[in-house]
């Protein structure tokens, strides 16, 4: 038998039972990214570690950066017990990267890898994730983000700073040994409700974050809600922060005082430090009973000031033709139904109407459209390059982030109004009685998912797919 790499390591491992013989080599110089069961510092110091799963061993999992246009590459490595599979959020990928086991690509059993090869289109923050069993593997950690730089430097911090800050916010629900709560993975009264709420929220893994700033800088600050259930409105008192980018795509300037991020989505901030500042800048969060917490702050990282910044705040290049073709759409419903207090009486569920005490015993609580997460057949299919106008409406008591994959689109509407911004998102929040119109061009061929980006309501329900081409 010829000696190739597989033969050695096979006859290594089994000869010489060497415990540091890697379990992967590979010849080429592809990054690796392996997800793994790691131990995090999550709880203040002097409360005890908790067991995680993370990418690279950290949380956030390692930050992949790129120039738009690039290309990102990664050999997957799965070291965890469960299968898995890595989804990057928000980029318009091509289908066979995307990412979502069991529809795009087989699952990565324990053991496995996979390489992920795409290019990164459009600059903006995004942030990848895992896409098997998201509801629990993301609440272990399985989370990074995923920066695509603008492809000519943006001058919008040009004169005295250039820097830019990634937060990821993250939700966990700890016990008081400040393991994680894994009796309730899965519970199905967090999941008709609004989630996996958690207890601990966290930014960049730490539950008392510094962020380093210059006094006097003009920063950009990256916002990410990694968390799987909750919404996270945000204030950066002090600081009038200034909103560039939603989901990653350049919006029209305004103020922000208060930044709602529903699970999934990003906004990028542009705030001037002041150069008289002598306290740290608390950043605080609504944890949803009109109760701020400060759940990190920036704090003056020492350095020389900067004198004041002078200039307006400017807008990110539009990077994208978004000619949307509003004069004759193809016209889809999104219609959620279920959950607590929901009063969804039947739905489909394996091609069969079910009352809603069956759907319960199969774990099914929400739908889309009468459909409790059946996947023989898309939501809609739409001919590539067409422009769809969605109508997404929500018949439930709770809110939810509808999120499509592969595509971004823009915001038409909210509760009946246009909405002045109209900004481009790949995830949006629907509020009870309040629908959301969105148009899109399905100008990315494949089948993809929609679905609600509360995690927990994906898994019991809130899934479907649609196919462009
Ligand atoms: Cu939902």
């Amino acid at each position: 038998m010829p000696l190739t790499r597989r033969t050695l390591l096979a006859t290594a491992a089994s000869t010489l039972a060497a415990p540091a013989l890697p379990r992967f080599a590979w010849a080429d110089d592809t990054p690796i990214l392996r997800a793994a069961p790691a131990v995090a510092q999550i709880a203040p110091k002097g409360y005890g570690t908790t067991p995680i799963w993370s990418y690279g061993g950290m949380i956030p999992g390692p930050e992949v950066r790129v120039r738009a246009g690039e290309r990102v590459r990664r050999r997957f490595v799965n070291d965890l017990p469960q299968p898995s599979a890595v989804h990057w959020h928000g980029i318009r990928i091509t289908n066979a990267m995307d990412g979502a086991a069991g529809f795009t690509q087989d699952p990565v059993p324990p053991g496995g890898t996979f390489g992920y090869d795409f290019v990164a289109p459009d600059p903006g923050t995004y942030w990848y994730h895992a896409h098997a069993r998201s509801w629990e593997q993301v609440s272990r950690g399985l989370a990074g983000p995923l920066i695509v730089e603008e492809a000519e430097v943006w001058t919008g911090l040009e004169g005295a700073a250039t820097r830019e800050a990634t937060l990821m916010l993250a939700d966990w629900r700890l016990q008081e040994d400040a393991a994680l709560h894994e009796a309730s993975f899965g519970d199905l009264h967090d999941w008709s409700h609004a989630g996996r709420l958690g207890n601990t929220v966290t930014i960049n893994g730490s539950i008392d974050a510094a962020i380093p700033v210059r006094r006097g800088e003009r920063l950009r600050l990256r916002l990410i809600n990694s968390a799987t259930a909750r919404v996270m409105p945000l204030r950066l008192p002090g600081l009038s922060p200034v909103l560039i980018a939603l989901d990653g795509h350049p919006v029209a300037l305004r103020a922000a005082e208060e930044i709602v991020l529903a699970p999934a989505q990003r906004a990028d901030v542009v705030v001037d430090v002041s150069p008289e500042m002598d306290a740290p800048l608390p950043i605080l969060m609504d944890t949803g009973r009109d109760e701020w917490i400060e759940i990190g702050a920036l704090v003056d990282g020492g350095e020389t000031p900067l004198p004041p910044q002078d200039g307006p705040v400017r807008a990110l290049p539009m990077t994208m033709d978004h000619a949307l073709g509003l004069t004759a759409p193809q016209e889809e419903v999104l219609r959620m139904e279920g959950g607590a207090m929901g009063g969804l009486r039947r739905a489909h569920l394996g091609g069969v109407d079910r009352d809603f005490r069956e759907l319960v015993a199969a774990r099914r609580v929400w739908a889309f459209n009468g459909v409790a997460g059946d996947m023989d057949a898309p939501a809609f299919r739409a001919a590539l390059g067409r422009t769809v106008r969605m109508r997404l409406v929500n018949d439930t008591a709770w809110a939810h982030g509808i999120h499509l994959h592969g595509h971004h689109f823009e915001v038409l509407s909210r509760g009946g109004r246009p909405d002045p911004h109209r900004d481009r998102r790949d995830t949006v929040l629907v509020m009870p009685d309040e629908p959301v119109e969105i148009a899109f061009i399905a100008d990315n061929p494949g089948r993809w998912l929609l679905h609600c980006h509360m995690l927990g309501h994906q898994a019991s329900g809130m899934l479907t797919w649609f196919e462009v081409g």
